[in-house]
Order: C-alpha cells, then structure tokens, then sequence
C-alpha cells in the first residue's frame, strides 16, 4: 500500500553493512562520539567495548530486518520456543564469529588502540536462568538461525538475572545481578504493549454462536506488557531470529493519576512497583519446584503475552482457524509455560467463538511439551485455590480439559478408578493441586526426554500410565546438544583452529559430523604434539585465572579435575569431595618416595547453590573448608590443590571448559537427564568420569568405553539400594567412606557441627543418594583415571578420538530433529540483497 516512488526513495536511503577495517573504525569512533559523547580523552576499554558493540550491532540489526521481512513475505510455518530461561552469556564475540566480522574487528580495534579481548571482557553475562535449561535454550536459539528455521523464542525480560555468588568466609553469599545498566543488544518496543489480567471473576453473558451461555472474565486487576526483541544471528548465515523478551509495567502509563491527584502519591507508587514486580527477578532454583504466587503470575503473564502476540500475527495473514497448526508450532520449554495450552484454549472459545472440540483439536496439534527432570521434587505443582483466585476463568478450562481427558480414559479402560485417580491433572489433598506435567501432556501432539535413557525412564515411571492411554508414538526423545559455535569455535580459537587445519576448514562448525576425519592424525606425532600444546595453554590461561581471583597458585602440570555446575545433592559434588579427602588422607600417610610417584591433582569446583538449599550449602563449605586445609599443607599441596571457583557463569565457561583434563558427571544413576556441560567438556578434548546416566550413556556408545572412566551402579538397580538402606538391616558404611567421615567429624575441616547435616543424610537419612554404594567405585575408577594420565600419549589419543566422535552432540542435529518429528517446519533461506 506505499506509493512505488516512495518506496524506491525508501530503497535508495536504506542502510547498508559497513565492510572492512576502515569501515568498522569509521563506525566505532562515530558511535564513541555520537551515542556516547565520548572522545579519544575519555575512551576507555569500557566505552570501547560500547562502541564496537553498537558498530557490529548496526550490521546485526539490518540483516534481523531482512529476516523478519523475509519471513512475513514467505509466511511459512515457525516454531515459537516458550522458555523462562535463556541463559545466553556475552553477545559481542559470539555476533562477531556468527557475522564473519571478529578479524575486522581486532584489527580494526587494534588500530585505535585497543585489545579485542580486553573489549570482549567488558561485557556483563546475560544471566537470564539458573544452569542446563536455560543454557539448552540459549544454544537451541543458535542453531535455528544457523539452520535457517523461522523460529522465535519468547521470555522473560527479569531485571534482575541469577544473583552474583560470593564466598565469604567459606560460605556462599548471594547478591543481585543487576545486568541491565547498558545493554545494546535489546530494542525496547513500547509500541508492543499487551494487556494483561489477573483475579477478577467469571461471570454469565450473552449466548454463543452455539447457544451456549459465555462466560465472560472481568474486573480484574491489568498490567502491561512491553516486548524488548533481542536479535539472534546465526553463524555463517544471514539468518537473525527474534528473541522477544516481556518486562511489566503497570497499564496505563507510569503511575496512576487519580490516586495522585487525591494526594496518594505513595500509593500510585506503589501499584507502579506492584506491577514492576512481576519481572524483577529470575528465581534461582534449579530443579526444584517452590510453588510461590508471583512465580505463578510470571508464568502466566509471559504465556499470556506470548500467545497474545502469536495469535495476532496469525490473523494478520486471514488464514481460517484450521491452518492455525500449519502456521504456529509451540514448544513448552519444561512445564513452566503449560498455562499456553489454557490460555490458546481460553483464546479460541471465549474470544474467537470457537467451538470446544474444534478448538481443542487445534490447540494439541500446535504444542509439544520437552520434560527436563524425573526428580519428584521438580515436578510442577500448583495449588487449586491459588488458581482459582488468580486466574478462575482458567481453573475451569482446567477443569473441562480434566473431565473431558477421563472421560475418554474411561471409555478406553472402563472402570479402572485408580487409574482415573493417578491420572487426573488434580491431585487430591488438603490443598488440592494441578499437575503441570500431566496438563502438558494432555495437551500437546510430542512429549520429549533429553537423552535416551532419561526417555525411557518417563516412559517406564512417571509418565507410565499416559503411555496406556496415547501409545508410544506420543512419546519420544531428542537427546540434548550443545553449540559448537560457542563452545569450540568461541571458547576453544585454537583448538578451533588446529581442527580447520586438519578437517579441510571451518564447514565442521556447520556439520559437526565433519570431525571424524581427525581420526586421520591419531598417529600423527606433530599433530598430537600440538594438541597437546593448545591444552596445556588453555589450563595456563585457567591458572593464571585462578591466580588472579584467588590468590592461589596451581601447577598447569598437574592433571585438571573438574566439577562444574549447579550444586544440587543428586549431582553429588559430596562425593567428589569426599574422594579429595580420601586423596588427601592417602597422601599424609605416604612416605617421601611414594609421593614421588603420585600424580599431581588440582580439584576444581564451581556452581551456584539455590540460596534455600541448605544442604547445596553446606557442601559448598565444605569444598571450601577442605582447600583451606590441603592448599596450605606444605606435605602434600605440591600433589593436591582444591579450587573453589566463584560465581560459576557461561563467561566463566568459555574459560573453564577448554582447561579440563577430567571433568565430573558423577551423578546417581537415573537422576541426571541428560547434562549438557559432559558434552562440552569432551568437544574440547576433556575426558569423564562419570555414571551411566543422562546423556553420559549415549556420549560412551559414541566415543567408545575405553575412552571414558564410568563408574557406579546402574539405574535400574537404584531402586533396589534405596529399599536395601532402609529397610535392609546392619549395613555397613564403606570402610574407605568411613575414613573420610572420620576425619570431617573430628574437626579437621573446621567444626563438625558445620557438617551434621551432610552427615546425617548418609547415615539416618538412608543415603538418598547412594553416595556409600558409588564411593568405593568412585575411588579405583579415579586411579585408573591417574593410571592413564602417566601415559600421555595413550591420553592424547583417548582425546583425539574422543572429539572425532562427538559429531552427535551438535545441537544442529537436535534442532533438525524437533523440527522433523516435532514442529514440521523447514528452513527457509535469507538471499543475500542485491
Ligand atoms: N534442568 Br527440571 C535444569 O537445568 N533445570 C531444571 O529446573 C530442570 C532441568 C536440566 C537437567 O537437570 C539436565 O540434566 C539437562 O541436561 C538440562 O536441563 C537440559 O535438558
């Protein structure tokens, strides 16, 4: 509808990409001294990093465009991925390696004076969630625009992203991450206002196309919601999806006049914070579901402003209702966006006249639902009269969905009552509450495990009766990936670089199957050597990391040991640092010569406890109380060091990650969906210990057993230790486990009293963990682990091969397979403009 010259005035005016060295300086120094007013006087690296971030984003931002453009003209299918959490870390290395710009870009900065990594490190982390989850989203985001897929992500904009972890005096101190002080990577679009609303009451009104009586929700208290889009660029691609993320404001501008005007100043204030409030903070649990009410307004503000925004696009196009499926494919990151399926239902019947039937068919062939944890306590549960008072038009849709699912569960299997009873989305009891995982399933085409064994396992357990009732073709499994942009090309320059030498470029970054041909070079001498080299450079940069933060020295030499991640009981960093002291132990009673034959060991943790989890934090203490011991003990520092990394972040990754020469997967068999940090730690030429679960499994049928140190007992074999430690009578604590208690409770780390907690859960607590029945494996896996580090290059060939054989792990191959059997999308090339 705009006029042919108009357009072409448009088209003559439009911008362009700056290309080459003088170019992109042209454009720093320009956004140094316009956007910032700064000048060569006051340009530090801070104002530097500004300003190359602003000149990268204006390519970043016309090649978005052109991809939205492109998108609306081809109208075809896209996936929305609804996740609460997007951990992405920093942007600027990751746009400049995705655009092809970083070697403009550290040419260009060092011609005014400045280091591109010393700019690199200005950046704040984007830490919008808690570990594995968010973190898969972040990567998910990075293979669909690398893939082409026409994909958006929909979130959260929290103002307040995973708090900031220090140690202080050995314990962990939370403190808020406040990330949003300048952030060029984020479009605020206030033009993208959405209404939201909570409480209220349903109420009878007029008769439906269908004779029916509507029910209308109102009178309820509304807030807005503002997108802020986030560009997304894909590597080697011009392809840049959209990340909208939603921040809250209270409706109708800033604060409200009449309360104002009545001399309520405060009060007005005070409603304006109300609704700020709802996405103020990420909340900082991993796997363990807290049940508070403004965690359950997030959800449903964020699906409801999501769905708000899908529909209206949809209709933008006047497709009729039945393409809806063809057009929108969801997926429900966890269950914490399951109110989408209530609310799209909620959308076609109250507001679009829908009838139910035709409306429900609609809705179960948009959604799929990817469950991320069998863990009792991490299972979605919401209490039925904290629905019913915020959100009662949905508490009845609940309702019907409920009834009408048992309804054809008991034609199908007539009379089974504790089958209608372990099925219903609500479960009995003083309160009553929803089952989100059950709704999920109800209510989506796919239900999805994150490993191989993970999905038999919801198959087999919690999910067993909807097997019954849908069949197996419901259920299916995309093991988890990683990136390999970031977590190789990014993290890794080097390694990245060795690899390209070897494998005929950089297509392997495209199709990570490509590194098989490294097996080639397994007998190449030069080649090993250099290998080698590059890990021994990234374990310097790790020391001298180490060195900087902590003030403690630590030989590069020694072998890398490497747990890193949440701090949860079920991953068990307890045992790993029970076999430090076991170590530890061992070592003060050997003679000199026997030292002299040990293999020199720097312990290294890292992660976040939730700041109610007492237990994580008692662990954490531990850890660190254990370092203060052995880091000062002139006997044997030169054999162990123990390293408590703080505020473990995706930043810190990139420099962990590369460095390992072990890393640690250890947890109770069963209880670890997938893990995504195993896979990263093997693409870098780290090797495992670790248990058969998660993805651990399918990591060994890939590299081979003799290239990974397994150890434990197997899931299916779980069950029956709990039961022998509760009710089985006289077992007796591992002798070796034992010892370690031993000294803990003697006080050698500190008082003991510190520890009865982590005490008593393996003793009176049954060992819920099965930490005694591992630790002994645990312990001759770890010399077998020394055993093999002796032999260097026996280690250099277990690496090689072990990162030829990692092609599996891309999360291209995770995101080609969703959009497959999942979301039956396809991908849709952006032509370079002419
Ligand atoms: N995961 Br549930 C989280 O990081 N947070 C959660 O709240 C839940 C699961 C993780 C799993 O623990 C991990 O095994 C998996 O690799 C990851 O999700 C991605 O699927």
């Amino acid at each position: 509808s705009i006029p042919q010259p108009l357009r072409e005035i448009w088209r003559k005016l439009s911008a362009s990409e700056f290309t080459g060295k003088e170019q992109f300086q042209k454009e720093v120094v320009r956004h140094v001294e316009t956007t910032l007013a700064r000048s060569i006087y006051n340009c530090d690296d801070n104002a530097a990093y500004s300003g190359t971030a602003l000149a990268i984003r204006d390519n970043l931002v016309i090649k978005w465009n052109k991809t939205q453009q492109h998108q609306t003209l081809q109208d075809q299918k896209r996936v929305y991925y609804l996740s609460l959490e997007f951990l992405m870390g920093r942007t600027l290395d990751n746009a400049m390696l995705n655009t092809g710009l970083k070697d403009t870009a550290r040419e260009g900065v060092s011609g005014l004076g400045f280091r591109i990594e010393d700019i690199i490190d200005q950046e704040h982390d984007a830490a919008l969630g808690n570990g594995g989850l968010g973190r898969l989203a972040a990567c998910f985001l990075d293979s669909l625009a690398t893939l082409n897929y026409p994909a958006w992500g929909y979130g959260l904009r929290y103002r307040y992203g995973i708090f900031k972890q220090e140690i202080i005096n050995g314990f962990q101190a939370e403190v808020p991450d406040y990330w949003l002080d300048f952030n060029p990577w984020e479009f605020p679009r206030h033009d993208v206002a959405i209404d939201v609303m909570f409480y209220g009451t349903v109420n009878p009104g007029p008769r439906d196309d269908h004779g029916n009586i509507k029910k209308v929700w109102e009178g309820g208290e509304i807030v807005q919601a503002i997108a802020y889009d986030v560009p997304i660029p894909g590597y080697g691609t011009d392809c840049t999806n959209n990340l909208r993320l939603w921040s809250s404001k209270p409706s109708g501008g800033e604060f409200d006049f009449g309360k104002f005007n009545s001399g309520d100043y405060e009060g007005s204030i005070r409603d304006q914070q109300r609704a700020e409030t709802i996405s103020a903070v990420l909340y900082p649990n991993d796997n363990i579901d807290a049940g508070k009410e403004l965690r359950l307004k997030q959800q449903y503000f964020w699906v409801a402003a999501s769905l708000h925004d899908i529909v209206r696009r949809f209709k933008k196009s006047h497709r009729p209702w039945k393409e809806f499926p063809e057009q929108v494919a969801i997926q429900l990151n966890d269950t914490h966006p399951t109110l989408a399926i209530v609310e799209l239902q909620r959308i076609f019947i109250d507001i679009e006249n829908l009838a139910w039937d035709e409306a429900w068919s609609l809705v179960t062939r948009t959604f799929g639902y990817t469950n991320h944890t069998v863990l009792p306590e991490a299972l979605e549960k919401w209490s039925v009269p904290l629905v019913q008072n915020l959100l009662p038009r949905h508490l009845q849709i609940i309702y019907d969905i409920n009834l009408f699912f048992l309804q054809s569960v008991e034609r199908k299997f007539p009379k089974d009552r504790d089958l209608l009873r372990r099925v219903s989305v609500v479960e009995e009891g003083t309160p009553q509450v929803l089952r989100m995982a059950y709704l999920a399933i109800i209510g989506s085409h796919k239900v999805n495990g994150v490993a191989e064994l993970h999905s038999d396992l919801i198959k087999a357990t919690i999910f067993k009766d909807f097997v019954d009732i849908f069949g197996q073709d419901k259920f299916t499994n995309v093991t988890n990936g990683i990136t390999p942009r970031r977590w190789l090309h990014q993290a890794n320059p080097k390694l990245s670089d060795l690899i390209a030498s070897k494998v005929g470029g950089y297509d392997f970054l495209q199709d990570l199957t490509k590194l098989s041909v490294l097996e080639k070079y397994i007998d190449d001498k030069t080649f090993k050597k250099e290998w080698m080299e590059i890990k021994l450079a990234a374990k310097v940069k790790l020391a001298k990391y180490i060195k900087d933060t902590t003030q403690i020295a630590v030989n590069p030499h020694s072998l890398f040991d490497i747990q890193v991640k949440r701090i949860h009981e079920y991953k068990r960093q307890q045992m790993n640092i029970f076999g430090v002291i076991y170590r530890y132990l061992r070592l003060k009673e050997m003679t000199p010569e026997e030292r002299k034959k040990q293999v020199p060991r720097t312990s290294i943790f890292g992660g976040k406890a939730a700041p109610g989890y007492w237990m994580a934090k008692t662990i954490i203490r531990l850890i660190t109380a254990v370092g203060e011991v052995v880091n000062q003990d002139e006997e044997t520092n030169c054999l162990l060091k123990v390293i408590f990394i703080e505020d473990y972040n995706v930043s810190k990754a990139e420099v962990i990650v590369p460095a390992s020469d072990i890393s640690e997967h250890i947890s109770t068999a069963g209880t670890e969906a997938s893990g995504t940090s195993n896979m990263k730690f093997v693409l870098n030429g780290g090797l495992i210990i670790g248990t058969c679960d998660g993805a651990n499994i399918e990591i060994t049928r890939e590299i081979g057993e003799e290239n990974i140190f397994l150890l434990g007992n197997l899931a299916e074999h779980v069950e029956d230790l709990r039961h022998q430690h509760r009710f089985g009578k006289d077992v007796v604590m591992d002798l070796k486990l034992r010892e370690v208690c031993d000294a803990i409770e003697a006080g050698r780390f500190g008082p003991e009293q510190t520890y009865s907690g982590l005490m008593s859960a393996l003793t009176t607590g049954c060992d819920y963990y099965l930490v005694s029945d591992d630790f002994s494996s645990y312990i001759a896996t770890q010399d077998l682990v020394d055993e093999a580090y002796k032999d260097q290059d026996g280690w250099a060939t277990k690496s090689i091969t072990s990162v030829a054989r990692m092609g599996f792990f891309s999360a291209d191959r995770a995101i080609n397979e969703y959009a497959d059997e999942i979301w039956n999308i396809e991908p849709s090339k952006i032509e370079p403009r002419s």
